[in-house]
């Protein structure tokens, strides 16, 4: 049995979903995991008595313009080190976690591995910004181990913070037992969707980097050949803008608005097809929880995407932007329910057999006791 400590974002993100289920499998496992967050992690939502929540608190001295909260940060993970004897603190998403840790570690009494778990925008966006640049290369090189999401990323990281740290790619996973086809056909019904419409649905937390313009103006031409609806699950910075597009479309009786949900398997599950335009991605969850609902994806031949869709198998990549080839891919798929269903069956071969839970949490366990064995 191991004790591990994980730090994440506890809001949303898929960084901190994978964090989160990380945790829970391994807690089901027989390991000790003690969240060491600023809140509770939205995907906690199981009772388990190997799992440990630790909150940092932050004071709100009047001397402090900001509140110091990476150092509240450095100084709880150094408690639960020092008060849990961890084995291991496995950090998700480097800034500023991975220097905390790394403070944290230099604070604490008990040794501890660091692991820095990379998954994307740490990299291509703060590991662009000069003001951070510096910081994320030292938590990478002082982390006793670095993981990061895709093989894309692991070479932007070298290209971007010029890391001198071997990094080892483990893939994200999806909880099979969430994330799986199920037959609720009054869904369709409840949101006034004909039995003879496919639907598309895009799924992302609308930030820029998502390019959702791009799936709308996909959409508007599949709409042309194809009787189909378009779900838009989430929320965030572009979601005002992208209701006006939908408007100024003529759209608005075929696009539907959905904002966060919880269930995203239930929609996932009565969806043809998943449109993800981004401009960068170091992996896309969503797309393995498409895969794991049986629901074909295009994607953009960005970052870690044609790591996880195998062209012309179980989706297909344009590149970003390309917005004429997305739509043909879509209409050949959706006019040929048999071919579909092909594709369907494809990608969830294709996520079991490369993004299994049990595999990737086995992968992550295998590092652990590496580091551990070293001590
Ligand atoms: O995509 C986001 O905006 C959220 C971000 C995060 O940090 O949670 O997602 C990143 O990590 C995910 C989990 O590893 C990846 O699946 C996403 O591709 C990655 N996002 C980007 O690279 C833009």
């Amino acid at each position: 049995m191991k004790k591990i400590g994980i730090t994440c974002y506890p809001t949303v993100g898929g960084s901190g979903i994978i964090a989160t289920e990380l945790g829970m499998m391994m807690a089901k496992d027989g390991h000790e995991i003690h969240f060491i967050t600023s809140s509770l992690p939205f995907r906690l939502n199981e009772v388990h008595p190997n799992i440990y929540y630790h909150e940092v608190e932050l004071n709100h001295y009047p001397v402090f313009q900001y509140p110091p909260f990476d150092l509240a940060l450095a100084n709880k993970m150094a408690e639960v080190i020092d008060q849990e004897k961890l084995d291991v603190l496995h950090v998700h998403y480097a800034m500023p976690h991975a220097v905390c840790a790394i403070l944290a570690k230099g604070i604490a009494k008990h040794d501890v591995k660091i692991v820095t778990t990379l998954h994307g925008t740490d990299i291509t966006v703060l590991g662009i910004d000069h003001s951070l640049k510096k910081m994320i290369k030292y938590g990478i090189e002082q982390s006793d181990a670095v993981t990061a999401v895709s093989d894309s990323l692991v070479n932007q990281t070298y290209n971007t913070v010029e890391a001198d740290k071997a990094i080892r790619v483990i893939y994200n996973f999806v909880n099979e037992d969430d994330y799986a086809k199920t037959d609720n056909p009054s869904i369709r019904e409840q949101y006034g969707i004909a039995a003879d419409e496919k639907i598309v649905i895009h799924i992302s937390n609308f930030r820029k980097v998502k390019r959702v313009q791009d799936v709308i103006y996909t959409f508007q031409q599949i709409k042309n050949d194809v009787k189909a609806k378009l779900l838009l699950v989430g929320d965030g910075p572009e979601y005002s803008e992208m209701y006006q597009l939908v408007s100024e479309l003529g759209l608005n009786e075929h696009v539907l608005f959905l904002g966060k949900q919880k269930n995203v398997s239930d929609l996932l599950s009565i969806s043809d097809l998943k449109l993800l335009m981004s401009e960068k991605e170091s992996f896309g969850l969503v797309l393995l929880e498409a895969m794991s609902c049986e629901v074909p994806c295009i994607g953009t031949n960005t970052g870690g995407i044609p790591e996880v869709i195998e062209h012309g198998e179980t989706g297909f990549i344009v590149e970003p932007g390309d917005i004429d080839s997305a739509a043909g891919y879509a209409v050949y798929l959706l006019q040929d329910d048999d071919l579909k269903k092909q594709y369907a069956q494809n990608a969830l071969t294709y996520a079991r057999k490369h993004f299994y839970s049990r595999d990737i949490v086995k992968q992550y366990l295998d590092l652990y006791d590496e580091l551990i064995s070293d001590m």
